[in-house]
């Protein structure tokens, strides 16, 4: 598995509801590397003309989606680590709240699939493809935790 990287990002009703120090911290305290982070108010073109939910245009709830999506301000998040795609969407669960495991994100603080209040990205392509579509040049930063020798053998 390579080291990889993944755009996860806290949706409106996770800010709202006041959980973005809980689901950082999932993330933080599993050893992998934060490498960019911002409060962002998601403009209605971002959403719906460009990329990001691009495969899902054709969907009854995608205007739904789009609504929700621009309702508030977000958290964008690039995460890097070995298979961290994987193991991101393994601590968020399942995208119905109901059908997600006790003990993921979703499983926990959410329950219904148009409030999930996280995203993550389902392939490293994908990782790298909305990282450069939700940052901009700068806003992403290289560097080495300390803890690092204590995660990795
Ligand atoms: O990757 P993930 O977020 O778990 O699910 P996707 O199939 O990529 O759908 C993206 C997003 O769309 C989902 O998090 C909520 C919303 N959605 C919905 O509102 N209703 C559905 N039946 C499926 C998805
Ligand atoms: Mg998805």
């Amino acid at each position: 598995v390579e080291v990889e990287e993944s755009y996860i990002m806290i949706k409106p009703d996770g800010v709202q509801r006041g959980l973005v120090g809980e689901i950082i911290s999932r993330f933080e305290k599993k050893g992998i590397k934060l490498k960019g982070l911002k409060l962002y108010q998601c403009p209605t073109e971002l959403a719906q003309d460009n990329e990001h939910y691009k495969d899902l245009q054709s969907k009854s709830f995608f205007p739904n989606l789009i609504d929700y999506i621009t309702s508030g301000p977000v958290v964008c998040m690039a995460w890097e680590g070995v298979g961290v795609v994987a193991s991101a969407r393994k601590l968020i669960g399942a995208t119905n709240p109901l059908n997600a495991e006790p003990g993921t994100i979703r499983g926990d603080l959410a329950v219904q699939t148009g409030r999930n209040v996280v995203h993550g990205s389902d392939s490293p392509e994908n990782g790298n493809r909305e990282i450069a579509l939700w940052f901009k040049e700068g806003e992403v930063v290289e560097w080495t935790p300390v803890q690092e020798p204590w995660l990795k053998e």
